[in-house]
């Protein structure tokens, strides 16, 4: 087993891998920002080295700089949490020259999932279902409307090293396509240095529903049964649960057929999810695979009460995975992420010094964060405060008692994402669990908010 991990992120996440760590027995050293001296991660860590100045370029994506201080400190792996190096195959390289475990897949794997249009030839081969559309990438526009014609409208355009939204571009007719393309192919070059786009079958209103998996080094796959992903604004996921209340049965079983099946023809090692695109008719489609542990990855620990971030160091360390896990049916959770933006002002960020605290607590409330009174949220990174993960026998329970802790939940000073998630807990779409990914286009949260204040 590893004795001392370097963990390369910072806020929740940090905090979450060292209290791990520690209950293994295992060394911790974070790294920090000049921005970020008196953040918990740094205090709860055996070690602290400052690695540069508050912007992500000049410290927690400082590559050379994290490599210094795993070397300083003696360090024998390293853990990048998500976002940041989580899913950077040159990072992942790097820290095989130095003879330090990255925790995560291969440089190999993360290419592979890396572009999409990659990614998806890998799936078709191994059998796992996928949205029909263009075999690799798109080269012009003729030939754009040829495949447009042959699988129908309305077709989407989409990156290939995308995600997130970015240069995807809807199509509803022969007449919208040259621009489409244009653009899709512009803001993809712009956005990602690769302007190559392929195209799909647009599937309307979907589902997001991804599954939770885990390989070893010797080829053994399981998975974790799945996460509701649909609560979305922009493409950024606001509220995340499991089980899904429109997974049955028998879809799981098949959902998680493929995603093991993904995963065996990788030889995938580590943590990571597979996600789908789900359709009204319960027809699903691989759309991509993250190969980093997730945010949303406590709605599952909850369900399964399995400590993810422990098999991820397990599996690095070559332990073998447990055995075929499966969803025992018994519990239900919900996560909220609570995000300093105002949702009466389109989400905007709204950095600052939190004047007052209290987090909710009490049975069955878990709430990873590392804000406390007196902690200046800083303009540099992500908005993330907390998550507000709730567990209980029903997901009619599980929302009651989401709503008793949001209502709990006392951050002042800052605006956040509180009263959005104290709104939708009332919503009568999201109470019935009959709903998909255009929610919140549905949903008039600014007027539920404001007459929520009014009483
Ligand atoms: C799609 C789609 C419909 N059809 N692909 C959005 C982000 C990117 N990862 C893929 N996305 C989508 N791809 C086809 N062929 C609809 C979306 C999509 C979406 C997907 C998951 C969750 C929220 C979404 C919101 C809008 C669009």
């Amino acid at each position: 087993m590893f004795k001392k991990i370097l963990i390369a992120n910072r806020g929740e996440i940090a905090l979450r891998i060292i209290r791990t760590c520690k209950e293994m027995a295992i060394q911790t050293v974070a790294v920090y920002s000049t921005a970020d001296r008196d953040s918990l991660h740094v205090r709860f860590a055996d070690e602290a080295i400052c690695i540069g100045g508050p912007r992500s370029k000049d410290s927690y994506l400082n590559m050379q700089a994290i490599m210094a201080v795993a070397e300083l400190t003696n360090a024998d792996a390293v853990h990048p949490g998500y976002g940041f190096l989580a899913e950077n195959a040159e990072f992942a390289e790097l820290c095989g020259k130095y003879n330090i475990k990255f925790i995560g897949p291969t440089p190999a794997h993360m290419r592979a999932m890396g572009d999409k249009i990659s990614a998806k030839e890998t799936m078709i081969k191994a059998g796992v279902p996928c949205i029909p559309g263009s075999e690799g990438l798109i080269g012009s526009v003729a030939e754009a409307k040829k495949i447009a014609n042959q699988i129908g409208y309305p077709v989407i355009l989409k990156a290939t090293a995308g995600g997130g939204g970015k240069g995807m571009r809807i199509v509803r007719n022969d007449a919208g396509l040259e621009n489409a393309y244009n653009m899709a192919r512009n803001e993809a070059g712009a956005s990602f240095g690769n302007d190559a786009v392929y195209l799909e079958k647009f599937i309307e209103e979907p589902h997001h529903i991804e599954i939770q998996v885990a390989g070893d080094q010797y080829g053994e796959a399981t998975h974790l049964s799945e996460r509701d992903c649909s609560v979305q604004r922009r493409h950024q996921k606001l509220v995340e649960e499991a089980p899904s209340p429109f997974v049955d049965e028998p879809l799981r079983k098949k959902m998680g057929a493929a995603a093991i099946k993904a995963v065996k023809a990788i030889k995938y090692e580590g943590v990571g999810t597979v996600e789908f695109l789900v359709d009204k008719d319960k027809n699903f489609y691989f759309m991509e695979m993250n190969t980093r542990i997730q945010v949303e990855h406590p709605v599952t620990e909850e369900v399964m009460d399995f400590d993810l971030i422990k098999e991820q160091i397990l599996i690095a360390a070559g332990t073998p995975i447990s055995g075929v896990l499966y969803y025992p049916g018994r519990m239900h959770a919900i996560e909220c992420r609570i995000n300093a933006e105002d949702p009466l002002n389109n989400f905007a960020p709204s950095p600052g010094k939190i004047t007052a605290l209290h987090t909710p607590k009490g049975y069955g409330v878990r709430v990873d964060t590392h804000i406390y009174a007196g902690y200046t949220v800083p303009p540099y990174y992500d908005s993330l405060l907390a998550k507000i993960i709730c567990r209980a026998k029903s997901r009619e329970e599980c929302i009651v008692k989401m709503h008793r802790a949001l209502e709990e939940f006392i951050i002042e000073g800052v605006k956040t994402t509180i009263p959005f998630h104290i709104v939708l807990m009332d919503n009568e779409e999201f109470r019935s669990g009959k709903f998909d990914t255009g929610l919140l286009d549905r949903f008039d949260y600014v007027s539920a908010i404001k007459e929520l204040r009014s009483h």
